[in-house]
């Protein structure tokens, strides 16, 4: 046994990493939008430096509703707010501080942003998650231990007072404190709240479960892996790439925006590796918060969905930032941009063309892992050990016309397939359609729209099992 685990090759150890329950639900999610709206949507900044007066914040028409509305209509599944920024103001009455919502003149002192945005969410059947900034410019605990205490205190409060959340989500930034002091955060701390309130909550970017692409610019990698060195998914690895200029890292050379942190020869030579899926967060407009100057630069739907294919299809989930104005509501700008981006994602999938096809396999492990599952959508597929270049051919009744395909894997097993290929048949023999590298939750491949009376995936490269948990085909309407 001691012998066999020195023997086993980086990709195979890498090849064992399967995610945590937790991991896999949030993968399902696809894609989320952030809200950031605060203090700064008034002050007309990106950072508040804690010092304006909550007199400052009033949202006239605050609507959650309508934000939940236009999110859910535009195909997301969950809504991340910005419960408290880098100025240290909160959006909900928390007892620690009088930095928030209850000093402010918005219904008097009374009202609860994160309880009205919660709600909306569950009505409106979103998930609902927390940003929760651990730098903090206004408490004047902040570099000390105290302040580990006082943003423990807050958790706790969000954890139990708003439902189910499905995320907390911790940039890296760590500034100055007023004493002049850097803070220590208690990391671990922070973890064990949020794991004993919400077990089934993911900690983003700062956090275990989580990783940040990158960038902000909603630029994707090629082959995104979710199985990476764990070095990658160090604390003070994210805090250090998070918020300067990126640097050359101490191992592999690595920084947070490398373009390779998982091919089988990045990883050569290494030995612990972690599932630490990743995530593309970015903005609708050029910066965080709403500036009006900023109205005519929502991005159009062409960039949208540029970032869709390659986060959504690229085994990266997708977090796109939709900030409400300072009355407290999506502008109609963002609303344009989202119906837009939502109508798109109708038209692009509206009818999955592999339905009811035939499918036949070169090889299957057994019985349970039969090919059919790929179809009928329960269960998966995997290879028979020796089989190096798995074969999968699909058949139609009539010839159907298409122009993307999209694979998943049977990431609960591993992430494990490296290149495959495309080829399709219109009557006149295979012809290459497309090929590609990793797979993943999601891999969707965009060709010329053709019509087919085939399709046969041929798995070319993988690390230790081949698996399936489904193939789709779809044509733009
Ligand atoms: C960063 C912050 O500094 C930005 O203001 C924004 O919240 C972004 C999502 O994370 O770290």
């Amino acid at each position: 046994m001691q012998q066999m685990m020195q023997t086993e090759k980086s990709y195979e150890l890498a090849a064992r990493v399967v995610p945590s329950k937790r991991q896999l639900r949030w993968q399902e999610l696809e894609m989320y939008v952030f809200c950031h709206f605060g203090m700064n949507t008034f002050t007309g900044k990106e950072w508040g430096d804690g010092k304006t007066s909550p007199s400052e914040f009033n949202p006239k028409k605050l609507d959650a509703r309508q934000w939940a509305r236009e999110v859910k209509n535009a195909g997301f599944k969950g809504l991340l707010l910005t419960c408290k920024h880098h100025d240290g103001f909160c959006l909900w009455p928390s007892e620690y501080t009088d930095y928030s919502v209850k000093n402010s003149p918005y219904k008097n002192g009374k009202g609860d942003i994160v309880k009205e945005v919660s709600d909306a969410c569950r009505e409106y059947g979103l998930k609902f998650g927390v940003y929760l900034s651990p730098w903090d410019r206004h408490e004047k605990t902040y570099g000390t231990d105290e302040y580990n205490i006082y943003f423990k205190n807050q958790l706790r409060e969000l954890a139990s007072n708003y439902g189910d959340l499905f995320c907390f989500w911790f940039d890296g930034a760590c500034g100055e404190g007023p004493n002049g002091k850097k803070q220590v955060y208690d990391w671990d701390g922070y973890y064990s709240v949020i794991r004993e309130l919400q077990p089934d909550a993911v900690i983003s970017i700062s956090g275990p479960d989580v990783r940040w692409c990158g960038n902000e610019a909603g630029k994707t990698r090629e082959s995104e892996w979710s199985v990476v060195p764990s070095f990658v998914g160090n604390q003070a690895y994210t805090a250090e790439h998070s918020q300067k200029e990126d640097t050359p890292d101490f191992a592999k050379n690595v920084n947070a925006s490398t373009e390779d942190i998982g091919s089988r020869k990045f990883i050569d030579g290494l030995k612990d590796f972690i599932w630490y899926p990743a995530e593309t967060d970015v903005s609708i407009r050029p910066g965080w918060f709403y500036h009006r100057s900023q109205d005519f630069k929502v991005k159009s739907v062409k960039k949208l969905m540029n970032i869709y294919w390659g986060a959504v299809g690229g085994n990266s989930s997708l977090l796109l930032n939709i900030p409400p104005d300072k009355n407290g509501l999506l502008s109609k700008y963002d609303v344009r941009a989202l119906r837009r981006f939502g109508n798109e994602l109708k038209k692009e999938f509206s009818e999955n063309l592999a339905k009811n096809s035939k499918v036949s396999v070169s090889s299957e492990l057994d019985d349970e892992h039969s090919v059919i599952n790929i179809i009928e959508g329960e269960g998966f597929w995997q290879c028979a050990e020796n089989d190096t270049a798995p074969e999968i051919i699909i058949e139609f009744s009539e010839t159907v016309t298409a122009d993307k395909i999209v694979l998943k894997e049977n990431i609960a097993t591993g992430q494990q397939i490296e290149n495959f290929e495309v080829y399709g048949d219109n009557g006149n023999g295979w012809e290459l359609v497309t090929k590609s590298t990793v797979i993943g939750a999601k891999r969707i491949c965009r060709f010329k729209k053709q019509g087919l009376k085939r399709v046969k995936i041929v798995i070319t490269s993988y690390r230790v099992k081949a698996t399936l948990k489904s193939v789709e085909l779809y044509c733009r309407k």
